[in-house]
């Protein structure tokens, strides 16, 4: 499979170490761009995106859509993956190709080999959206990697420690970056801070990320 990327990397990605087990690979996902925007519009005419309810009973300023095997989904009992989308009461879309191609690349650019997918979640945040710091901890094996990919509007990403209270740090994720949490990464809290407004020319008013994780 790597043999199909050979094109994209005749230059060295640009790799950046965040932190033990954390690697930002800067504009990995701009030749996928497109395609992938594409597969994603493709996804939202059969799963809509939504604002899921947390257990607390807010309903989540950003939006959520799955492809995949397995999905993740909120309620008032709580969080957890399905195969069925609770709206449609059918199963999520496939995963395309491009997804799973994609995050088999940033995985193996990280050093997991082996990392196949079953579920993508997909969040699209409009100006003011964010994500309060959580940790994510319902998938069944902490030895596999998340690997997200940004696109559209640029975010702040707050990045913690395995502690709530533990310090937080603050990075930029644009459009095309790709990141593996994986190792003792995989489990710090992690949250989104409120989206400025701004203009994208593929996405207009909005930022989607992808998050791509082994949920079974
Ligand atoms: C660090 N999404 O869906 S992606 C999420 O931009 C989520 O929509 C954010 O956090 C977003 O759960 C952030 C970056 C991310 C994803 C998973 C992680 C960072 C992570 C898991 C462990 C540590
Ligand atoms: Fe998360």
């Amino acid at each position: 499979m790597a043999d199909l990327f050979t094109p994209l990397l005749a230059e060295e990605p640009a790799r950046e170490a965040l932190a033990d087990g954390a690697m930002l690979l800067r504009g990995l996902a701009l030749p996928f761009a497109s395609a992938l925007i594409e597969a994603i519009h493709g996804i939202a005419a059969i799963s809509p995106f939504r604002h899921m309810v947390t257990a607390g009973g807010h309903a989540m300023s950003v939006a959520t859509t799955n492809c995949g095997a397995a999905g993740w989904v909120s309620d008032r009992s709580g969080y957890r993956y399905d195969a069925i989308d609770p709206e449609t009461r059918k199963p999520w879309p496939e995963m395309p190709e491009c997804f799973a191609a994609l995050a088999e690349l940033a995985a193996i650019q990280a050093g997991h080999a082996q990392f196949r997918p079953d579920a993508c979640l997909i969040n699209r945040y409009v100006p003011g959206a964010r994500l309060s710091l959580h940790q994510d901890r319902n998938e069944r094996d902490f030895a596999q990697p998340i690997v997200s990919v940004s696109l559209g509007l640029p975010a702040i990403f707050r990045f913690g420690g395995i502690r709530r209270n533990d310090p937080v740090r603050k990075f930029a994720l644009h459009h095309g970056d790709v990141v593996v949490w994986g190792g003792p990464a995989r489990l710090r809290f992690h949250g989104v801070a409120e989206l400025k407004d701004g203009f994208h020319d593929q996405l207009g008013r909005q930022r989607i990320n992808l998050t791509f994780r082994r949920a079974r």
